[in-house]
């Protein structure tokens, strides 16, 4: 088979970039490990930055989006029983918006089976040649059957456990990461929010997050013990600890429920420089890893995305290459960014098992700063609603 661009990977960015270069004419092959429904299972992010919001109007998939996501004007943040709000519209004039990645990447999946895309599922032993070359290849199995794709170009859209980011030589591949010492334990439960907005909760008992998917579908999280695993935890021993974690106000009005999914999910900081080795590029998660406190992960994945498109465009639109070779440079100086805020706002809401008690009062002087001041706050709405592209 041959195609213009193989995608490895059928997430949110593989799907984002193959629906993009769909809609200018450009040829792609998806290339997935799992099945769809394996994929559409996987519970994560759930803050879109308008960035995300309008790559998904350029690729023609935001109308449910629109319709069924919920614009958020501000955050809460608390610390015991005293609690402020962000306010994005005051300091930015921009929302975020709440719509699961789920609903994202169904979305996606289902304009790329309009648009006739190929993903093939269950795909195994993607290797990728001569990404170093002018023509590359893929060689992968699909039920046992061997199989080839020759392209122009290969994107890496296939996470932190893909073979993308190992292809690039340990010579030419730098790495930089920083492991938390503590996980998030996250469930999903039909019960109404306790609040409209998001609560990010600094507790002497570790961060809590109060946050949610519709009217009567709510995602908390609590930081957990990376020793922690789902099965220790029981829904009552959950909701214990989370009111325990918020505000005694809010806890008095939380609506408690049977989990319907519950998961942990260890934290990192995480880069790989460069994001291109010669025709193959690195998008998303392949590249990168934030912790999800300042719900970077997806978005930053859709800003690689939006780089790379735009370079293959001009390339094929333009026989210009300025764009594709700018890509690891220009995504990379945003990536930083999102991990210098994720970094922070980490460092701010979570109790950490080295932590002395003054750390713990600079921790609530930080935030008493952040509460009153509007530079300061100006500074955490533009970082959280997303720095330009
Ligand atoms: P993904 O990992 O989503 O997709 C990669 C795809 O490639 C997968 O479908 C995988 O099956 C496939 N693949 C892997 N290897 C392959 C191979 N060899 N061949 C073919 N296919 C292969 N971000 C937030 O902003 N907020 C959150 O709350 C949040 N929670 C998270 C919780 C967890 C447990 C994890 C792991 C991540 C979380 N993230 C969160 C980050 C997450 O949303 C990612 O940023 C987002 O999924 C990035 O999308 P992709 O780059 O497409 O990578
Ligand atoms: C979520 O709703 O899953 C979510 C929201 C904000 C975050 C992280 C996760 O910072």
């Amino acid at each position: 088979m041959r195609t213009q661009v193989a995608i490895i990977g059928g997430g949110p960015s593989g799907l984002l970039l193959s629906q993009l270069l769909h809609t200018r004419g450009i040829e792609s092959v998806v290339l997935e490990r799992k099945t769809k429904d394996y994929v559409l299972g996987r519970i994560r992010a759930g803050v879109l930055e308008q960035g995300l919001v309008g790559l998904m109007e350029e690729a023609g998939c935001a109308e449910r989006l629109h319709a069924e996501g919920y614009p958020h004007d501000g955050t809460l943040l608390s610390y015991g029983n005293e609690m402020f709000r962000v306010d994005f519209k005051e300091h930015t004039g921009t929302p975020v918006m709440v719509y699961g990645q789920t609903e994202v990447t169904r979305d996606l999946y289902e304009a790329r089976e309009k648009a006739g895309g190929l993903v093939e599922f269950n795909v195994e032993d993607v290797v990728i040649h001569d990404a170093d070359g002018d023509a590359p290849y893929l060689t992968y199995s699909v039920n046992n059957e061997d199989r080839r794709i020759d392209c122009d170009f290969v994107a890496g859209c296939d996470g932190f456990h893909g073979v993308s980011r190992k292809t690039i030589p340990d010579d030419v591949r730098r790495e930089y990461e920083k492991i938390y010492p503590f996980g998030w334990l996250g469930i999903l439960s039909e019960t109404p929010p306790v609040n409209h907005e998001l609560i990010y909760a600094n507790s002497p008992r570790g961060f809590a997050l109060a946050s949610m998917r519709n009217e009567n579908l709510c995602r908390y999280y609590i930081q957990c013990s990376l020793n922690d695993k789902p099965e220790d935890w029981s829904d009552e021993a959950f909701w214990a600890e989370f009111k325990k974690r918020i505000p005694a106000d809010q806890a008095e009005k939380l609506v408690t429920g049977p989990s319907i999914e519950k998961s942990i999910a260890p934290l990192r900081s995480f880069v790989t420089e460069p994001m291109r080795w010669g025709r193959l590029f690195l998008c998303g998660d392949a590249a990168h890893i934030v912790p999800p406190t300042g719900a970077k992960g997806l978005n930053t994945a859709a800003s690689d995305v939006h780089y790379l498109f735009n370079g293959l465009r001009e390339f094929y639109e333009k026989n210009s290459c300025a764009g594709i070779d700018a890509y690891s440079t220009k995504a990379l100086a945003r990536v930083w960014k999102a991990e210098r805020f994720s970094w922070w706002f980490s460092s701010l809401m979570h109790r950490y098992p080295d932590q002395t008690d003054f750390d713990h009062k600079i921790q609530i002087a930080e935030l008493e700063f952040l509460r009153s001041n509007t530079a300061a706050q100006k500074a955490m709405a533009e970082n959280y609603v997303g720095l330009p592209y």
